[in-house]
């Protein structure tokens, strides 16, 4: 196992890895930039190394400054959480050429999904269902892209082959609106990407977002730990998760499930990956992979018992999954909602001083949050501040627990969006289940 290892992230993520390093026996180095300097979880580690400005170009995304700062600490492996350098298969080699431990997949898999062209590809063989489209790049001829339109059927979905995650698509709803699209599209993906190349699908209308969590090691092992829900989104950023989903056959989980995983040793996957997929009609189909560990992965931890970030770092020292499928049980339901530092209406930033921070507390509730009263939120990264996680034995009482959780809750200083959470707890179409990705907005735009 390892000595000691780097966190290159900040906020709740950077404090999550330090307790899984903590409860493994490894020292933590944190690297921050100036303005996490007075973080308290930075004070936590054993070694902290400030690696620049506030300006994420210069710090968290800062490659020499962050390797730089695990070779005068003598730190054996990078941990990268999620966003920032986590899913930059350049940093993975960067790390790996320098004689550290990229805590993560190889970086041909992180490149090879950040393809999104080449990662539905890879799905195709490996039998995992996805979304009917062009199965492949868009040719230049137009008549030909017109023909295959025609064949998908329309709506169709334009998405750039370097996006992802809601970056670079356009639906078209008519053959008069195609070519225009695809041109748009290109041309933004050239300046967003530097990659003009797009792909094409049939535009599903209403489907929800259902993803599978997966673990694999060097050996050959891959185990799936279930889905999670996560279409109470507004403009890509998820609000609220829950595992398991309500009303999805478990027979079906198990045989998606079982592809994803066959996908995973196909690919000689490393490390912990999420399919992301979209659900609709009583099928899945395939659109993305996430090579990292996700901010929803609590949910997972509350119904299985397991730690995924203890066991991303057991493989990245190459031990063996420490369990097999059957030995993977699934009990209860979990919620967790992302509390930010925003107008609970108009989604605007609030960063500032939280002079009041209460926490809620009781059976079945987690916090996992980097903040404490008179701790200043930073106007130069994400507003989440805490991910309040609830547990109960069913979905009804994981969501008793949730409302009270956050009735008990008290920040002042910042504008949160805990009323919000309180609604939508209160809200009948989510106390239903199995609301599609578009609940939230059209739920917004009603009031
Ligand atoms: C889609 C889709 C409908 N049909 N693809 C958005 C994020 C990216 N991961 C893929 N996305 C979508 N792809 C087809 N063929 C609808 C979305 C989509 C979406 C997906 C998941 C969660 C929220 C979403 C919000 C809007 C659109």
């Amino acid at each position: 196992m390892f000595e000691k290892i780097l966190i290159a992230n900040r906020g709740e993520i950077a404090l999550r890895i330090q307790r899984a390093c903590r409860e493994l026996g490894i020292k933590t180095v944190v690297v921050h930039s100036e303005a996490d300097r007075d973080a308290k979880y930075v004070r936590l580690a054993d070694e902290s190394v400030c690696i620049g400005p506030a300006s994420v170009r210069d710090s968290y995304l800062n490659m020499p400054a962050i390797i730089a700062a695990a070779e005068v600490t003598d730190a054996e492996a990078i941990h990268p959480g999620y966003g920032f350098l986590a899913e930059s298969a350049d940093f993975a080699e960067r790390v790996e050429k320098s004689g550290f431990v990229f805590i993560g997949p190889r970086p041909e898999t992180i490149r090879l999904m950040g393809d999104k062209v080449t990662a539905k590809k890879t799905m195709i063989e490996a039998k995992v269902p996805v979304v009917p489209g062009s199965e492949g790049a868009l040719p230049d001829d137009p008549d030909e892209i017109l023909r295959m339109a025609r064949d998908i059927g329309y709506p169709v979905i334009v998405k750039a082959t370097g996006g992802g995650g809601g970056r670079g698509m356009r639906v078209v709803f008519t053959e008069g609106a195609l070519l225009t699209a695809v041109a748009t599209t290109r041309a933004e993906a050239e300046v967003a990407f530097g990659n003009p190349e797009v792909y094409m699908e049939k535009y599903l209308e209403n489907p929800r977002h259902i993803e599978i969590q997966i673990l694999a090691d060097e050996h050959g092992n891959a185990i799936w730990l279930g889905e999670r829900d996560c279409s109470m989104q507004r403009r890509h950023q998820k609000i609220i998760e829950e595992a398991p989903a309500p009303d999805i056959p478990r027979k079906l989980i198990e045989r998606i499930s079982e592809r994803a995983v066959q996908a995973c040793r196909k690919l000689n996957y490393r490390g912990a990956g999420t399919f992301e997929f979209l659900y609709e009609d009583g099928e899945f189909y395939f659109i993305e992979m996430n090579t990292r560990i996700q901010v929803e992965h609590t949910i997972t931890e509350m119904i299985t018992g397991l730690d995924l970030v203890q066991e991303q770092i057991r493989i990245a020292a190459g031990q063996k999954l420490s369990l097999r499928q059957r030995d993977v049980m699934f009990r209860g339901h979990s919620i967790e909602c992302r509390i930010n530092a925003e107008d609970p209406y108009n989604f605007l930033p609030s960063p500032g001083r939280i002079n009041q921070w209460h926490t809620p507390g009781g059976p079945g509730v987690r916090l996992d949050s980097h903040v404490f009263a008179g701790y200043t939120v930073p106007p130069y990264y994400d507003s989440m501040i805490a991910k309040l996680i609830t547990y109960g034995e069913t979905r009804e009482q994981a969501i008793a627990r949730m409302d009270i959780a956050l009735s008990e809750m008290i920040v002042e200083g910042v504008h949160t969006n805990i009323p919000l959470h309180r609604e939508l707890m209160q809200d009948e179409g989510f106390k239903q289940g199995g609301v599609s990705i578009h609940y939230l907005e059209d739920k917004l735009a009603k009031k």
